[in-house]
């Protein structure tokens, strides 16, 4: 290779890096239901005493929506990836630790997301015993009694798996959900239903939701210059 054509190979290397940095895009989203939503139950937590008596009554999460217009409602606590359609190699690990507290008697968050590897760090802020139970199946088992004043826990998940179940086995209402995934493209929307996956190259891509009550939806997206939008909607005959 002659000095010209190198440099020529080198200018368009430089080019291609500039493009592919150029055409890193986004999608973005939301999610609703249709239909008359479920009303959030209020739990009952007189088991423990500690748990009535130092809070609020509590609503279960199982089914969260914001405010709708015209029967259409924007969904809350709904996890959001990339089912397909990514390039398949290590992407770089999370920064920080999920943290996933017990706090009045309810797991917050209720819906999270983690990578595999991540430090997943359970913390218990109320003043009575929990016990933080993993029912995944593709990461080793984790059951760990965590009293009042008990210093955070640490887990790691080992395998991806959408969604792990974490139960306390004092308190039957507690429960919470993380999507276990090897790669970053996931989301948990709020109540306004939104949702935005950042980093993704043009392409095609298969997106699926989860919610807890209503299971999965998937729906195909493609990002082009940069961007990409995909509205999903649940309704009672999922
Ligand atoms: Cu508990």
């Amino acid at each position: 290779m002659n000095l010209k054509t190198s440099g020529a190979v080198v200018a368009l290397c430089l080019v291609g890096s500039i493009l592919s940095t150029a055409v890193a895009g986004t999608i973005e989203g939301t999610v609703t239901y249709k239909g008359k939503p479920r009303p959030a139950k209020t739990i009952s937590t007189d088991a423990d005493p500690v748990c009535s008596m130092s809070h609020e009554a509590i609503k279960d999460e199982k089914f969260v929506v914001g405010e709708g217009t015209d029967g259409v409602y924007p969904m809350g606590n709904i996890f959001v990836y990339v089912k397909s359609g990514y390039a398949e190699h290590p992407y770089p690990a999370a920064t920080g630790p999920l943290v996933i507290d017990q706090k009045g008697c309810t797991y917050v968050p209720h819906v999270s997301g983690a990578r595999v590897g991540q430090e997943v760090e359970f913390k218990n802020s109320d003043p009575t015993m929990h016990n933080v139970h993993s029912l995944g199946k593709n990461s080793p088992a984790f059951n760990r009694g965590m009293p009042a004043g008990a210093p955070n826990a640490g887990y790691a998940f080992k395998a991806p798996e959408v969604m792990v179940k974490i139960k306390c086995d004092a308190h039957p209402w507690m429960s919470c959900y993380v999507g276990v995934l090897d790669h970053p493209f996931f989301a948990v929307t709020e109540t306004d239903g939104k949702f935005s996956i950042a980093g993704l190259d043009d392409g095609t891509y298969v997106v699926e939701t989860w919610q807890e009550l209503l299971g999965t939806l998937t729906g195909s997206v493609t990002v082009k210059d940069g961007s990409g939008t995909l509205d999903i909607q649940y309704t009672r005959d999922k």
